[in-house]
């Protein structure tokens, strides 16, 4: 078995990992980065292996990555963190089996996920996330449909139309829950060196022919697949007015998403403190503005695992984390306490951007209602929200009692897609907050890994 002892270990290679790692190791630690992807680059730089940097985005990673490279960081690509032990023990699965890395300091920078609600019809071919679409447009070069709808909320929406249209296949149909036009133009003239981005994802948007603002879709319809959509107007109380709805024919592929939620299994398996902000994705990890530490020694956190904020405070984040963990090795180096306190500016400005954008547009208050009783809530297990409900009804009161009761976000995913429409869910039943209702513990091994990778990897190492 491989065991790989480093003075850094780096987990996830999108901006935030990568900046911490370029850090780190200039810095003069030795650093290891772990990613899952075929290539670094997370979401926002995302390398197609295949075509190259065919986008500005994809040609910042690939610099960043050479970066990475030439400052000495071993890049595994392609290893899924599964399990972390107390001490920095952490182990990872590669095509070649298992690696174990025995880190003196962790980074982990593990970005986020589409976060979705159900609503009846979700679970027909053809619907899927926004984020899923964008990466079929940007790594097959493949359109998700011919007639596509895209819906939800926020920016990111404007930016998988922008994405869609360089393969030609701009949406049918855009429905965009959020109509705050002149606050986001309140926001803009704040930082007016994002107007230019702004601007250009708006004309995205524009190029959509059908583009509903204040709108939710409420359900897909169809027999084999997605052929149409519902969607309701919200009213004047933020309530989704179903008696408005409209039918919209010809749809062949929705992709609907609710903003990103962190991906904090990994901080929450090594017992890093967690924070509630539905803005800001639900569930984050606590780190310090200044530093990226987290409540666990020798962890920090970097990116949206840290509240979803956007790809610069990502890139800000990572730099702070990997440099405050080589400084706190010993890996110190003339002029770096100023670099770090212009860091922790530019972070605090960059990031009030990034959480107030996230304010702007958050998903309706009621939208885990749109499931109806008879809907799927958690794919894995094929629990219903009525199933939910019940369980609530008998007693639970928090995601990981529903868990228990009914098997919601016991499958493979460990409750990463449901798991924000059960908090939702619980919280409306029982007259809580989603935060009261928790999230559910994440348990080893963290991502589907065979069972000779475990007996192998677990051999003579920590219990
Ligand atoms: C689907 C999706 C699409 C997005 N597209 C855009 C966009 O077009 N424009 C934009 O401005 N922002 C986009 N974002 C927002 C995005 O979060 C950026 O702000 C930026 O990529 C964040 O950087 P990060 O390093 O924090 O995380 P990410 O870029 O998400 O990188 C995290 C990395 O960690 C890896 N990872 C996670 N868990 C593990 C594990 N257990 N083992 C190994 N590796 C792991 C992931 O594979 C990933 O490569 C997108 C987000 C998502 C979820």
């Amino acid at each position: 078995m491989r065991r790989v002892e480093t003075d850094i270990l780096v987990v996830g290679g999108g901006p935030a990992g990568l900046s911490a790692a370029i850090a780190a190791a200039g810095a003069g630690a030795r650093v290891d980065l772990v990613d899952a992807g075929a290539a670094p680059g997370g979401q926002y730089w995302m390398q197609d292996p295949v075509a190259g940097a065919t986008s500005q985005q994809a040609a910042e990673g690939s610099t960043a990555i050479a970066s990475a490279r030439a400052a000495g960081v071993a890049i595994h690509s392609g290893a899924e963190v599964w399990a972390a032990f107390p001490g920095g023990e952490i182990m990872a699965n590669d095509a070649e089996g298992p690696i174990t890395f025995q880190a003196r300091s962790i980074v982990v920078a593990s970005g986020a996920q589409d976060r979705v609600y159900p609503f009846p019809g979700w679970t027909l071919p053809g619907v899927m996330t926004p984020g899923a679409g964008q990466r079929l447009a940007k790594l097959g070069k493949t359109a998700p449909g011919r007639r596509i709808a895209l819906a939800g909320n926020g920016p990111f929406l404007y930016a998988v139309a922008a994405t869609l249209a360089s393969i030609d296949a701009t949406p049918a149909l855009l429905v965009e829950s959020g109509r705050a036009r002149a606050a986001m133009l309140g926001l803009l003239a704040r930082h007016p060196a994002r107007i230019a981005e702004a601007v250009s994802l708006i004309a995205a948007a524009r190029a959509v022919p059908d583009w509903r603002r204040g709108h939710v879709v409420t359900e897909a319809l169809g027999e084999e697949r997605v052929e149409a959509v519902r969607i309701a107007p919200i009213d004047e109380r933020g309530t989704v007015d179903t008696a408005r709805s409209e039918r919209i024919d010809g749809i062949d592929a929705l992709l609907v998403g609710w903003g990103f939620r962190p991906m904090i299994e990994l901080t929450a398996l090594l017992r890093c403190r967690h924070a509630y902000d539905r803005a800001l994705g639900g569930w984050y990890c606590v780190a310090s503005p200044s530093t990226g530490l987290t409540s666990v020694e020798g962890v920090y956190a970097a990116g949206e695992v840290t509240g979803i904020a956007g790809s610069r405070p990502a890139r800000l984040s990572g730099t702070l984390a990997g440099l405050s963990a080589a400084a706190a090795l010993g890996f110190e180096s003339a002029g770096m306490e100023e670099r770090r306190k212009g860091l922790v500016r530019a972070l605090a400005s960059a990031r009030a951007f990034g959480h107030a954008l996230g304010r702007l547009a958050p998903p309706p208050d009621g939208i885990a209602d749109l499931a109806r009783d008879d809907t799927i809530v958690c794919r894995c297990e094929e629990v219903t929200r009525g199933e939910i409900v019940a369980a609530l009804a008998e007693g639970t009161r928090a995601v990981a009692g529903a868990k228990m009761w009914t098997r919601a976000g016991m499958g493979r995913c460990q409750g990463r897609i449901c798991g924000s429409a059960v908090a939702e869910i619980a919280a409306a039943e029982t007259g809580t907050s989603p935060a009261a209702a928790g999230f559910n513990p994440p348990r080893i091994p963290l991502r589907p890994v065979p069972l000779d990778v475990i007996l192998e990897a677990t051999r003579g190492s920590a219990p």
